[in-house]
């Protein structure tokens, strides 16, 4: 059992001063550690001692995942190497990743926060869980993998892919808990139905999140595997998977507010929109993390809250799930993808004999995403064989799996099939209906 009542059931006036007096060592700490804050606070007439507690959040500056670009790959970590334990890494918003570390303070912080949202669901260490999230640089393997072990959960280091084997694998070990991405875990479900094996399985609840996914999805999960199917929110650049948890109630995800600052802003004014059940941009600051701190980040994921203490007792505020972005990125099967890495990917192969006019079109079948990019051949490819065509389209998909780490279909089209617009081109068509 590992519900921190001290921390995830205080008094809110409590939690504010505890929130308070970690943000100023925080503050402090990174304008001594970290170049780039330090700059961006001088650059605003800031200095740490003008930041006397959560009510002076707001005058400091924002960060961006294009700083996590731009001092790649370890210019905002606030700690040696020497320090850092483990490394973690996303997409960026070009072909570069964003890298963000751990120390051993660090990893036990995510750890604990893994704990807590396990036993939010209920889990205990008479539990088996199945990690069918990723493992690598993506966090959400050793995210969930940490917190189980903490909590004395036995874990079944899965990892992602291999379906049938991940079903046997489950029915064998009489797992009990699974922990996917949603779209993964409709996938096991349907391929589960069509094993004939479903009443086999021991699975009570489920634990995923990691891409937007709706409240029938939920219930059709829940229907598939006789399980509840609860929702966890997080991103690379705070701790991964264990930013917010929903308990049993389902009703928000908790926000682990002792460890993360959450602000709502309008994307537009960049004000911050204070109440509850207001749509606007999250945007986060840790105050515990020492490797890679981050203030003031802007998520660009657009949500709301509720701060009523929930009926499990926990007074943390409750996290809606999110409701789209306020930039251009697609979650595809779980990995992060933006427009922009693909345009390069088209842009650097224009000479092979494709033009820049294309159109990315995003779908779902059989609850898998899919990624077409339609491209329109120059003449002269065009009057060319198929078989160049066809080789071009499997350099083209080759490229883009490298870039993004997913498949993409290639089509290659006629000159001028492409609509065109009259004002901004329309790249990116999603048919996903996601929020
Ligand atoms: O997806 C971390 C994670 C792993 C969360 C496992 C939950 C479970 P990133 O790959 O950096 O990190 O992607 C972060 O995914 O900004 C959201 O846009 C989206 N996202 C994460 N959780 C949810 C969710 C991990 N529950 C980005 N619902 C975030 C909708 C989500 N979108």
């Amino acid at each position: 059992m590992y519900l921190q009542k001290d921390f995830e059931c205080m008094p809110r006036t409590n939690l504010k001063k505890l929130q308070s007096e970690k943000l100023v060592k925080e503050i402090k700490y990174v304008y001594d550690n970290v170049e780039c804050y330090r700059k961006r606070m001088d650059e605003a007439g800031i200095k740490p001692e003008d930041i006397k507690g959560i009510e002076d959040l707001h005058k400091l500056p924002f960060s961006y995942k294009s700083d996590l670009r731009d001092y790649y790959p370890y210019g905002l970590f606030a700690r040696p190497l020497s320090d850092i334990v483990e490394l973690h890494a996303s997409s960026g918003t070009t072909g570069k990743r964003i890298v963000v570390g751990y120390t051993k303070n660090d990893l036990d912080m995510w750890a604990e926060c893994g704990a807590r949202m396990l036993t939010s669901i209920g889990a205990t260490n008479e539990d088996i869980i199945q990690v069918s999230y990723g493992y690598g640089l993506f966090t959400g393997g050793f995210g969930l993998h940490y917190g189980a072990e903490k909590l004395g959960l036995t874990v079944i280091p899965m990892s992602s892919g291999n379906t049938e084997r991940q079903i046997e694998t489950m029915i064998d070990f009489k797992a009990t808990i699974l922990a996917a991405t949603p779209s993964y875990a409709l996938y096991l479900a349907e391929t589960a139905e069509k094993m004939g094996v479903v009443d086999k399985l021991s699975l009570k609840a489920g634990i995923f999140g990691a891409e937007p996914w709706t409240e029938e999805m939920r219930h059709q999960i829940e229907e598939k595997l006789h399980i509840k199917a609860y929702d966890i929110y997080g991103l690379t650049e705070i701790v991964g998977p264990g930013v917010a948890f929903e308990c049993d109630c389902q009703a928000g995800m908790h926000v682990n507010e002792d460890h993360f600052i959450l602000e709502i802003i309008d994307p537009d004014t960049l004000e911050p929109i204070e109440g509850d059940d207001k749509l606007g941009e999250l945007v986060f600051t840790t105050i515990d993390r020492e490797g890679a701190p981050l203030i003031r980040y802007r998520t660009r994921d657009l949500g709301f809250i509720k701060s009523s203490t929930c009926k499990c007792g926990r007074t943390f505020v409750r996290l809606s799930k999110p409701r789209g972005r306020s930039d251009d990125m697609l979650i595809i099967r779980g990995v992060n993808v933006f427009p922009s890495q693909i345009e390069e990917v088209l842009l650097q192969n224009c000479d092979r004999g494709i033009t820049a006019n294309y159109q990315i079109v995003v779908d779902r079948e059989n609850n898998t995403d899919t990624l077409d990019v339609f491209v329109e051949m120059a003449p002269d490819l065009f009057a060319d064989d198929m078989a160049s065509i066809e080789k071009l389209q499997k350099v083209l998909v080759d490229k883009l799996r490298s870039v993004l780490g997913i498949g993409a279909k290639v089509t290659l089209v006629n000159p001028n099939s492409i609509q065109r617009s009259e004002g901004k081109a329309k790249r990116v068509i999603d048919k996903r209906k996601l929020v």
